[in-house]
């Protein structure tokens, strides 16, 4: 795996129902994101954030809230991680809310074309984020960045990664998933999402779901982690705008992250929808800094 991480923070809350995920990347540094990784033999350069519009907090027109102001913070971040791509580093977006998916996985999918690369997405998330503005309850565009990617939004936002759509369907695996609006459900089934949803992990089990969201990859495939902290279960993850109980413990969020370094083949990250307003001392910024620290391998007792 590439050991050259490039953080990227994106302080803003533009595409969420709730203020304070702009406050995420701080609080990720805080909990020591960097050392962390250090301490992995990892070599870490912290970019710093971006900038971009403040949140108007306005209500919706045509179905979406703050469109001008998600697209311009997209095609901030869109440049950031191809930029960090080229230099042959690993991004890892610090969030800011999950709008940014659009940004982060369109820059992804452009430097996968540039390269020849397969691309494959883990969207670890409670919800689908498969709305559009015909479905929406909200307006919230995080709760939209998959069908933008997929090609289903508006121009400005489908377009950032230079070719409509940015990603197939088929190239996404959904883990975690226990919310999803009427309409959404049925987009989700009808452009083919493979969604592992919290009844078949528990039926099936954390390893047994991540055996088949992994499986079919090769040499060749780039893997994106698209890491929504509202994932979690809310009691270990209370730090979020959108919490839905039910999720994963701590333990299956552990194999879940282990498993995916088995694989070796992460090759770029997110990190979402932290919210320290809506935090307890910072510890949902702890436990996701854990979380990631599994994602780059770090050993449990009699491993490796
Ligand atoms: N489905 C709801 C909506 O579209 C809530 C979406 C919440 N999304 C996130 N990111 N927090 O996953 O409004
Ligand atoms: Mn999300
Ligand atoms: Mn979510
Ligand atoms: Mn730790």
């Amino acid at each position: 795996m590439n050991t050259q991480i490039s953080l990227i923070g994106a302080p803003t809350d533009i595409g969420a129902g709730m203020r304070g995920a702009s406050m995420g990347p701080e609080a990720l540094r805080v909990a020591h994101l960097t050392r962390t990784l250090e301490s992995h033999g990892l070599q870490v350069q912290d970019r710093g954030n971006l900038t971009g519009p403040s949140n108007p907090w306005l209500p919706p027109a045509n179905g979406y809230r703050h469109l001008d102001e998600v697209v311009a913070w997209n095609q901030s971040l869109h440049a950031a991680v191809y930029a960090e791509l080229q230099l042959g580093r690993l991004p890892m977006v610090l969030g800011g809310d999950h709008c940014l998916g659009i940004g982060s996985i369109s820059a992804v999918a452009r430097h996968c074309r540039d390269t020849g690369k397969n691309l494959r997405v883990l969207w670890l998330d409670a919800h689908a984020d498969f709305n559009t503005n015909s479905l929406t309850p909200s307006g919230n565009l995080h709760g939209m960045p998959v069908a933008c990617l997929c090609g289903f939004g508006p121009e400005a936002l489908i377009e950032i990664g230079g070719q409509v759509p940015a990603i197939h369907a088929k190239w996404v695996r959904q883990i975690g998933i226990r919310s999803v609006d009427q309409g959404e459900k049925r987009f989700v089934h009808e452009q083919g999402l493979e969604v592992f949803d919290m009844r078949f992990i528990d039926e099936m089990g954390m390893r047994a779901t991540m055996e088949q969201a992994l499986s079919g990859m090769d040499d060749n495939t780039h893997l994106h982690v698209s890491f929504d902290v509202d994932f979690l279960d809310p009691a270990i993850a209370p730090g979020v705008g959108t919490t839905v109980p039910g999720g994963p413990t701590y333990r299956e969020a552990q194999l879940c992250m282990e498993m995916i370094a088995d694989t070796g083949r992460m090759a770029s990250m997110d990190v979402m929808e932290l919210n320290p307003a809506l935090d307890e001392r910072n510890r949902t910024a702890e436990v996701a800094v854990d979380l990631i620290e599994s994602l780059f391998g770090k050993s449990t007792l009699m491993r490796k």
